[in-house]
């Protein structure tokens, strides 16, 4: 092996590392074994570069972003640090020194899965960018032990098993252990000075959190940027004390309750976890993060008056708002800072984005929990919630529903803090996350604090990374794009710009076409092998993939998916566009709905898989265990991206953006940055259906009737019919009688009043894919719009702003 002619120094970092720090025989070398030798000779060049860019910033006393997110759904680190590395192909020389593919060792990583959906996937495409683009940054977040659920499906029902990811340990994490902050819980304050001075905290239980380093690097320079995230230690002494005492049982039981905080990710997408762990959780790592920031700005600048000169922390939603009062109580308690200097600082100091508009998904907790947890902080909270409510009062002399609906205590029942007013209060800049979330943001349940404080309201809409999301998952694509239009897209996606005048070139368009006919076949080889689906890469792919939720109408999905299927029945001599349906999405392990629709997903995919009418014309997949790995072998397969939720409910999306990226078609709402999208491609380039947000707010107000809709659409009825019968639940055929009834009665997320123009829509989308040119001609023009939703351009923004950060030197 040794004289292997093509050997590269990386394969001789391999071959050294499998003896050194594997402790294997090259030659007997596993996969697994490879993948950790990979990983470690692509880990030892990030660490250099990381020691020069960090040692950089310091030097500079670089103004710097902090970036606070209980989520991070990082995925696999492997190919994304060979790309950054220029490695790809010397680790692909490795891998085949040993007679295995790179994609054969990467199959071994498993994902980082410390989120659940889109806002965590947002965050790690901002590390991303925040790497790309130079700026000096540090994301914070929690080292949870275990990630999100892994999801099987056994007889059509989801089923949740752990995912201990660090089980075998990872490469990509440095240990810090000379970095640990004690975060102190519940207790009793006390006020030696009066009840204005600084405060004593006398708390009940303290933790350790440890720091553990994740390398970010950037794609376009040497540069690397940090994710610390913290894992809850209990303190030493705890274990000495009750080791000697001989109970080892009471001693472990002890350790856990301080451990436990950095166990277990909570599988809540778009809901509000309202259990004590979970806020217990959230101060754990913003706590220590600020305390780290401020050991470091101490270290740099040895006074925290100008605190906010050099940083700007933002919180990602308000699972880190309890910040706001933590740096007030670091600053007024720990450093002595008075109230209004401390004040004028932290509100300076944080930025804030709103993730949602549900308002049952608003994060509240009651005071008394807050009381017991964190007894300062509620101090601190009820002072700064007073001088706010003076200041309103002065806009609105004597209304005082006003001042009740502004509060950061909401005192209509047991007594809740607010995190978003908080969140608000403390910022100096909100955004919401594309066009029409924020306007909402500002028009509905932030319009209070908007007339206050007009300027502090701005939008950011989302992006993603065309690392990860194209050059990554679609290398073909990317290869095309580069022989077609040059490289520069890969620095500025804007310039995909310059593909649209190839959408008119048939050359052009049949290597595009035979790129995605590749991806699918892929796709449908890999299903094949793991579901025993067979599945005709010559049929539209139809995709819809993200969280399981009643809003983002998965259910919808579904509708056409059965009208379609009794429609070929009836009719089956007519020439029918073959389809394949696939879903892929977990649902909330206590979300019974959203598990509902899985189990329907399924039963419909099994009966309609296993006629023979219908076969050749229709067919239904349900991907298990849907993340970021499985993302990047989907989003470069679809043909069609469905983007259905009701008008008004999807903040922005972020699988839009990815699919539409690798050429897919959206058929979609009025909704989030589908909007946007359509406007970046064009309305003749996108299907657009359904009510839009005003019509839906005026159909709820009108009083909707769902009821109605289907008695006067025989074809609905007819597909409800079918569902509420049983003729997809033959085993139980009154399985989906709850399911329908509750479409029939309540609808409240209109399912029914979109209906018929979905239905009409994805005829238009059938005819149009009988004609592969034309079809090709817009799925060219959508990758060639889609500039705009780099997440380096929404980070640049933020840079400019939210932060007024720089490149770093
Ligand atoms: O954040 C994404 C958006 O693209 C999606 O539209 C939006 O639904 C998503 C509590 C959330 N909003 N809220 C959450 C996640 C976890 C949790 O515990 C709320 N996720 C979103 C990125 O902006």
């Amino acid at each position: 092996m040794n004289d292997t002619p093509n050997r590269t120094p990386l394969t001789a970092d391999v071959e050294r590392h499998l003896l050194d720090s594997v402790g294997v025989a090259p030659a007997e070398a596993s996969p697994s074994d490879l993948l950790q030798a990979v990983s470690l000779a692509a880990r030892e060049q990030l660490s250099r570069r990381w020691v020069a860019s960090t040692a950089a910033d310091r030097h500079a006393k670089a103004r710097r972003v902090v970036y606070l997110s209980m989520e991070f759904l990082m995925g696999r680190t492997l190919g994304n640090a060979l790309a950054a590395l220029g490695l790809e192909g010397p680790a692909a020389d490795a891998a085949q020194a040993h007679a295995r593919t790179l994609e054969d060792l990467q199959a071994h990583e498993p994902d980082a899965a410390l989120g659940n959906g889109g806002l965590g996937r947002l965050a790690a495409c901002f590390l991303d960018s925040m790497a790309a683009l130079g700026l000096p940054s540090f994301g914070y977040g929690i080292r949870y032990e275990f990630g999100m659920f892994a999801q099987s499906i056994q007889g059509g029902r989801q089923v949740e098993h752990p995912d201990p990811w660090l089980e075998n340990g990872t490469p990509w994490e440095f240990p810090r252990p000379d970095v640990a902050w004690p975060v102190r819980f519940g207790g009793w304050v006390e006020h030696p000075q009066g009840p204005g001075g600084p405060a004593v905290w006398h708390p009940a239980g303290t933790v350790n959190a440890k720091a553990y380093d994740m390398v970010v690097p950037s794609h376009h320079d040497e540069r690397v940027s940090t994710l610390r995230l913290w894992r809850a230690a209990a303190p030493a002494h705890i274990d000495l004390t009750a080791f000697n005492s001989g109970d080892y049982a009471r001693a472990a039981e002890f350790k856990n309750q301080f451990e436990n905080i950095s166990w277990v990710l909570y599988p809540n997408d778009s809901t509000p976890a309202g259990r004590e762990l979970r806020l217990r959780q959230e101060y754990f790592f913003t706590s220590a993060s600020l305390q780290d920031v401020l050991a470091r700005h101490m270290a740099e600048h040895g006074r925290l008056d100008n605190l906010h000169e050099a940083v700007a922390i933002h919180l990602n939603d308000t699972h880190p708002a309890i910040g706001v009062a933590e740096l007030m109580r670091l600053l007024l308690d720990e450093h002595a800072l008075p109230w209004a200097r401390a004040w004028a600082i932290t509100q300076a100091t944080f930025s804030y984005t709103n993730h949602t508009l549900m308002p049952e998904a608003l994060e509240t907790w009651p005071v008394g929990l807050i009381q017991s947890v964190l007894p300062r902080h509620l101090e601190i909270v009820y002072r700064i919630n007073h001088e706010f409510l003076l200041q309103a009062a002065r806009h609105r002399p004597g209304d005082n529903a006003f001042l009740q609906r502004l509060s950061l205590i909401d005192e209509s029942g047991e007594r809740r803090m607010r995190m978003a007013h908080l969140s608000i209060v403390g910022s100096h800049k909100i955004n919401g996350v594309s066009a029409l979330h924020s306007q909402l943001l500002v028009n509905t349940i932030f319009s209070d604090f908007a007339a206050i404080w007009p300027e502090r309201f701005t939008n950011m809409t989302n992006g993603v990374t065309p690392r990860r999301w194209l050059a990554q998952a679609n290398p073909a694509l990317a290869a095309l794009l580069d022989e077609s239009i040059g490289t520069a897209w890969r620095r500025d996606l804007d310039r995909l710009a310059d593909l649209a005048p190839l959408a008119d070139d048939a050359a052009f368009r049949e290597r595009f076409g035979a790129i995605k006919r590749a991806n699918k076949a892929r796709l449908a080889a890999r299903l094949q092998r793991e579901l025993g689906v067979p599945l005709d890469p010559d049929s539209l792919f139809d995709v819809q993939v993200k969280r399981i939720h009643e809003y983002k109408r998965q259910l919808l999905n579904v509708l056409h998916v059965v009208t379609r299927y009794l429609a070929i029945i009836a009719e089956p001599q007519r020439s029918w566009v073959p389809r394949t349906v696939l879903f892929a999405g977990k649902a909330a392990s206590s979300y019974v709905a959203a598990k509902t629709i899985i189990r329907l997903i399924h039963d419909v995919a099994s009966v309609v898989n296993h006629d023979l009418r219908v076969a050749g014309r229709l067919a239904v997949a349900f991907v298990p265990n849907y993340g970021v790995s499985v993302a990047e072998a989907l989003m470069p397969a679809a043909d069609l991206s469905e983007q259905i939720s009701t008008a008004g409910t999807e903040a922005s999306g972020t699988g839009n953006m990815k699919l539409a990226l690798n050429g897919a078609l959206t058929i979609g709402t009025d909704d989030g940055a589908n909007i946007e999208i359509r406007e970046a491609v064009g309305d003749d380039n996108i299907f657009i259906f359904g009510l839009r947000t005003p019509e839906v707010e005026a159909r709820r107000r009108e009083g909707y009737r769902p009821g109605q809709i289907a008695a006067a659409h025989p074809t609905l009825q007819q597909v409800l019919d079918a569902i509420g019968g049983g003729l997809f639940s033959p085993d139980e055929p009154g399985r989906y009688r709850g399911l329908v009834d509750s479409l029939l009665q309540v609808d409240h997320y209109l399912l029914l009043a979109d209906y018929a123009d979905y239905v009409a829509t994805q005829q238009r989308v059938d005819a149009l894919f009988t004609d592969a040119a034309a079809w090709q001609a817009k799925a060219v023009r959508n990758v060639a719009g889609m500039g705009p939703f780099s997440s380096d351009r929404t980070i640049a923004q933020y840079a400019r702003e939210v932060w007024r950060v720089q490149r770093g030197g």
